[in-house]
């Protein structure tokens, strides 16, 4: 069996080396993350990404013994290194027969490693008929850990027949995803009952914005009376921002900086049909402008608290932010900047982490057009970039 080993930055860049070299059709034996000295794996290109592939997937079961391998006459594996990998050159004193012994150990130690890491000979992480749905999970920047465990399940649950045709095997990878995507439907009115709802988040996510759209589709579009609070006092733009969309489509706005004014201005809006609330983005590590946003939120005592996340940050960040704003009382989750995204897998882990249900997805800066209500079968599609063609 001829196994091939490539390094790369990033696991996609890996599997693009793969793919290029070995076709469609290769088996991802092994990969493993090679960090170098701890105090360097900050410099850009020490982290490497190896990626063990073959396009025989047919590994012995049972590995032969050392001493056959490093005889002359045992054919040994061949393991070919992509990048370059200097070697100290050997010196003369040394003799030839025992330096090529001990590289042929290492050759057969690293071929014992790479299967065994396989788990189970014969049968790859990652196989062959699976291996484009592999890389097209990848590159939809889903973790490795869920891209393998989605590879896995549609392995188990899909007639083998149908795994030969990747479209299928991707529309499947598609419905589990899909099955893991809870929303929370679009903001319910009911006449008679006034409906208070907050937005909250880090900075710069696109609150202000997703507030405007909001306003403007329920106010223009819906014909419902709505109003704005504002919590965020600390930057007079920030207000004028908010100011300038209310003055646009005609809206009451009350601007508030303590919880005591926070009830006056909710009281003063009793008749409206819906009061959306703007906050200050908080940093998720700044834990006492967290619990005074609870503060403003119990007094208001909102119906529904909106997470605005961006999409565009990373899955671990998404993640970590939302365990944070958790404390307020959050009900749902807004992604912003859709458009902005190269990759939607990142928002897989969020959901399964945060158990939050989407309300709206917002793809673009136009106010009011670039917003939608969130559906699971479109979202789970756009993840796996269904929706290009
Ligand atoms: N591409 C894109 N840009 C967006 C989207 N939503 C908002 N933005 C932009 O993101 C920037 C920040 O938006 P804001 O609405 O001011 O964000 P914020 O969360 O209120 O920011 P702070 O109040 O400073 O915390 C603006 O330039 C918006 O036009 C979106 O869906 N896509
Ligand atoms: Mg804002």
């Amino acid at each position: 069996m001829e196994i091939k080993t490539y390094r790369a930055p990033s696991l996609q860049e890996a599997l693009a080396m793969v793919r290029e070299d070995l076709g469609p059709s290769a088996a991802v034996l092994h990969t493993r993350e090679i960090r170098g000295h701890r105090l360097l794996r900050w410099i850009p290109g020490v982290r490497q990404v190896e990626v063990a592939a073959s396009l025989d997937v047919n590994v012995p079961s049972r590995l032969p013994r050392r001493e056959q391998a490093a005889a002359p006459a045992a054919p040994a594996p061949e393991v070919q290194q992509r990048q370059a990998v200097s070697r100290p050159q050997s010196t003369p004193s040394r003799d030839l027969g025992s330096e090529l012994k001990s590289q042929l150990d290492g050759l057969q130690a690293m071929l014992a490693d790479l299967c065994r890491q396989s788990q189970v000979a014969g049968r790859p992480d990652v196989p062959q008929e699976l291996f484009h749905l592999f890389t097209d999970l990848i590159d939809a920047e889903l973790p490795e850990d869920i891209a393998r465990e989605l590879v896995q399940r549609v392995r188990e649950e899909h007639a083998v027949e149908e795994l030969a045709d990747p479209a299928a095997a991707k529309a499947h990878a598609a419905r589990l995803i899909e099955a893991e995507i809870a929303v929370a439907g679009p903001i319910q009115l009911t006449p008679g009952r006034r409906r208070v709802v907050a937005l909250v988040g880090p900075t710069g996510v696109g609150k202000t914005t997703t507030i405007a759209k909001l306003a403007a589709n329920f106010r223009l579009r819906e014909r419902r009376k709505v109003g704005l609070i504002t919590v965020d006092t600390y930057r007079i733009a920030a207000v004028e921002q908010l100011r300038t969309y209310a003055d646009i489509i005609n809206l009451p706005m009350k601007v508030v900086s303590t919880p005591r004014e926070m009830r006056e201005a909710i009281a003063q809006m009793a008749d409206l049909d819906l009061i959306l609330m703007d906050t200050a983005g908080r940093s998720p590590r700044d834990e006492v402008k967290i619990h005074e946003l609870k503060a403003f939120l119990t007094e208001a005592q909102a119906d529904e608290v909106h997470l605005v996340l961006s999409s565009v940050a990373g899955g671990s960040t998404l993640s970590r932010t939302a365990e944070r704003f958790a404390c307020v009382g959050t009900t749902a989750l807004i992604l912003t900047k859709i458009d902005e995204a190269t990759g939607l897998g990142n928002l897989l882990p969020l959901m399964r982490s945060s158990g939050l249900p989407l309300s709206y997805l917002t793809d673009g800066q136009n106010v009011p057009d670039d917003i939608q209500a969130a559906h699971p079968a479109a979202l789970a599609q756009a993840m796996l970039g269904m929706n290009d063609g």
